[in-house]
Order: C-alpha cells, then structure tokens, then sequence
C-alpha cells in the first residue's frame, strides 16, 4: 500500500466509528452515498446557527453573507473541475436532475424527428429515461453503444453510430454497476469530429480521482455532491458557456428571471437562468467544503490509495469459489459487482449487514446491464479512500461465511 495515512483521514469521518450489529461498521457503500467529514459538517452547522438566510434577493445582513458563501461555493466547483467560468458551473439537486435539465432543455431546443441519440450499454437509468421521453415525444432514435464481456464498451460500434442525423451522445464516465472508466475525452474527440456535443454523467467520477472539463472538452458534465462527501441536494451541472446560453431553462420561475409581464418574460443570464426557485443554499455551501477537504489532503494520492484497495479486494473476491466478479475492465474505478452461485444477491446483502458490513445489493437502477450480463442483480462493494485493507478482509470472510451458509 502507498504512504497515504488512511487511519488519519477516517478521524475526519465521525460516522465511520460506529459499530453497527454490534461489529465497526464497514461501510461499502459509497457508490450509492459517500460519508462526510467533519469539515463539511462544521460548516453546514455554522451556516444553519449564524448564516441562514434566502440568497440574490436580500440587501439585509444575513442575505449578502449567505449569497456570497453560495458564490463562493460556486468558485470553488470551477477551479475543482478547472471550468473556464464560475457560471458555466449550475446547481442543481444532483445528477439525475443535471441529466434531466440538459435532455428536456437541449432535447426540446434541438432535437427533432429522425434525429439521434447516442447512449451507452451501461447507463444509470437516470440518463437513460429522460433521453427516452424526450425521443419518444420528438420521435427521435436512441441508439446504444454495446459492450464487450468484460463491460468495456465497443468503440468501433461507437464511431460506426455517429453519423449527421446524431444529435448528442450521453454517456457515464464511470459505470456504477460495472466500475468501468470509459475512454471519454477520445470518445468526445470523435463526436465533435461529426460537431455532435457530449455529455457526460460523471456521478461515479469525480470523487475517485481528478476530472478537468477542459481538458476532457465535455459539453456537458454533471454529479452528485453526496457522492463526494458533500450533502444530499447538492451538485452541479457544468456546461460550456455556448451551449448553456443557447438552451432554454429547464425550471421557471423566481430568481430566473430578467422582466415579467403577462405577455412576455425575459430570462436572467446564467448561472441563474437555471436555478429557478430557492435553491439548496446549505447543501452547496456544504458541497463548497467538501471540495475544501478534497483540496486539504493530497486526492491524488487518496486515488492512488483506493486503486490499489480495488486491487486487494479483486484479486481476494475473485479467488473465492463460486464468486463470479461483474465488470472486468482493464480501467476501472472503486466498484466491485459480485454473484455468488445459488445465492440471492439480497441475501449476500443481509447477511453481510449482521457482520457490520454494507453493501449495495439490486440492480443498481442499471437494468440492462443486468440485462446483459443475465443476472437479476449483483452484490456491490463500493470504495472510498477512507476505506481499509482490513475492511476488505472482512468483506472476503463475510462472503466466505455465506458460501458456507448456503452451502
Ligand atoms: N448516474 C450514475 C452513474 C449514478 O451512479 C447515479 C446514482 C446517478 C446517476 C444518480 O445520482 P443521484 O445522486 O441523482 O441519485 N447511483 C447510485 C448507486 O449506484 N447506488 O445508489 C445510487
């Protein structure tokens, strides 16, 4: 293992001292909702005890205080993800509702009958079905990038697809069921060849290791903050200035507007022309800190760190008879999906919660991918960085337990 002192930085996650069935909890859960450190917690509790108060619309005290740690929350997002401007950077509920914008708003602007939609294999549904009802009411085309064994998907099907009735392609930088990193700054290289935006779900990304919109030249790219340490009801949809002034709002309503009349309404610019209503002040000044811890310790070297825990536990899981490992790409980042032969994936669940021990077991709302590989769900270890090598041990023995169980 690399110099990174995992023990230090679990003191900074209070949660994860608890025991749970009467074990230390073992949380692997990450995938579904990382744990926040103290950092984020202190800063939310100072912003409820002294700073609460609606944002861009008091001249008061508390409204200006308030407004400015949400803008500076928003500074933080862009240097975090090296966007050219703080207002390509919008809040929104999290990535499901970054999907949604951007597919009713670019669907309802630019997409039209005939027209294509390029999404891949192993989405979440949360961009998948918003692209679906947006064809299904422009009688647009979805067309599915497929995968290999492995769960690395084709790229020669991909740029086979791409031809000039495609309007955008959508796609997961990293699979949440799979744990496969697609290849997408050349994927995004070979739509804008055909002038086609991209967008990226990045979800699963970005708290596993450095992303820089730039250097990617996504079109678009959403998360979760929850995922990455921060609240629920924080995250961001990024999107080059171009485009997000060229799309209409997704929302209407207060705060996003410039004049109102009962004839016509004109729209504010952005960032706001996208934030209608009283967004979720706490929770994005939350998602400021949590970018605050990432910056505090070395990420990179915290990535480094949970790569080689994906390791330990591969290589442990795979030894073991009668475990079948779902998704074994060559790039992968922090999910481990797992069957075990004549078990349910919901009973591996249950009796790993009685060691301490959370897991996710389902679908992990990415049916086809299920679908594909002819299993009704999986087992899903999930790492983060504050995870151990001993907590992997104890995954390993849990799931030799169940074996014996079963047996
Ligand atoms: N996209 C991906 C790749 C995801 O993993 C998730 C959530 C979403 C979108 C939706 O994010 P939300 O924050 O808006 O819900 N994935 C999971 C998971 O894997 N287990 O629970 C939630």
């Amino acid at each position: 293992m690399s110099s990174f002192d995992v023990n230090k930085i679990r003191e900074d996650f209070p949660v994860l001292s608890q025991t749970v069935n009467g074990k230390p909890l073992v949380y692997l859960d990450n995938g579904a909702s990382s744990q926040v450190p103290n950092l984020v917690i202190e800063r939310g509790s100072k912003y409820l005890a002294e700073e609460h108060s609606n944002i861009h619309r008091g001249v008061h005290y508390l409204s200006q205080n308030a407004t400015t740690a949400y803008e500076a929350a928003r500074e933080k997002v862009k240097r975090f993800i090296n966007a050219k401007e703080a207002k390509e950077c919008i809040f929104v509920r999290g990535c499901t509702e970054g999907c949604n914008l951007v597919a009713y708003s670019f669907g309802r602007k630019f997409i039209n009958e005939g027209d294509e939609i390029i999404l891949s294999q192993m989405e979440h549904h949360a961009n998948i079905i918003p692209w679906q009802v947006v064809a299904e009411e422009k009688g647009a085309k979805i067309r599915v990038i497929p995968m290999n064994e492995r769960g690395e998907l084709i790229l020669e099907e991909y740029e086979n697809m791409l031809n000039e009735r495609t309007k955008i392609v959508a796609i997961t930088h990293v699979s949440n069921s799979l744990g496969t990193i697609n290849p997408v700054k050349e994927m995004i290289a070979t739509a804008h060849k055909f002038g086609v935006p991209v967008f990226i779900d990045g979800a699963q990304a970005i708290p596993h290791f450095p992303v820089d919109v730039q250097d990617l030249d996504a079109d678009f790219y959403t998360f979760s903050g929850h995922k990455m340490f921060a609240p629920t009801g924080s995250g961001v949809l990024y999107g080059k200035k171009e485009w997000l002034d060229k799309l209409p709002p997704y929302q209407t309503g207060g705060g996003m507007i410039r004049t109102v009349t009962f004839e016509k309404t004109t729209y504010a610019p952005i960032p706001e022309k996208f934030e209608a209503g009283t967004p979720a002040i706490a929770a994005n000044i939350g998602l400021g800190a949590a970018i605050d811890y990432l910056n505090s310790i070395d990420f990179e070297a915290a990535a480094a760190y949970e790569h080689e825990l994906l390791e330990y536990a591969t290589e442990k899981l795979s030894a073991i008879e009668g475990v079948r490992i779902i998704g074994t790409a060559k790039e992968k980042a922090s999910v481990l999906s797992f069957t075990i032969e004549n078990v349910h994936p919901h009973d591996i669940g249950t009796i790993l919660d009685q060691q301490g021990i959370a897991v996710r077991a389902g679908h992990h709302c990415a049916q086809p991918v299920m679908q594909f590989f002819d299993v009704p769900a999986t087992a899903r270890a999930s790492f983060a960085f504050y995870n151990t090598k001993e907590e992997v041990d104890k995954l390993v023995e849990a799931v030799q337990k169940v074996i014996e169980v079963f047996a």
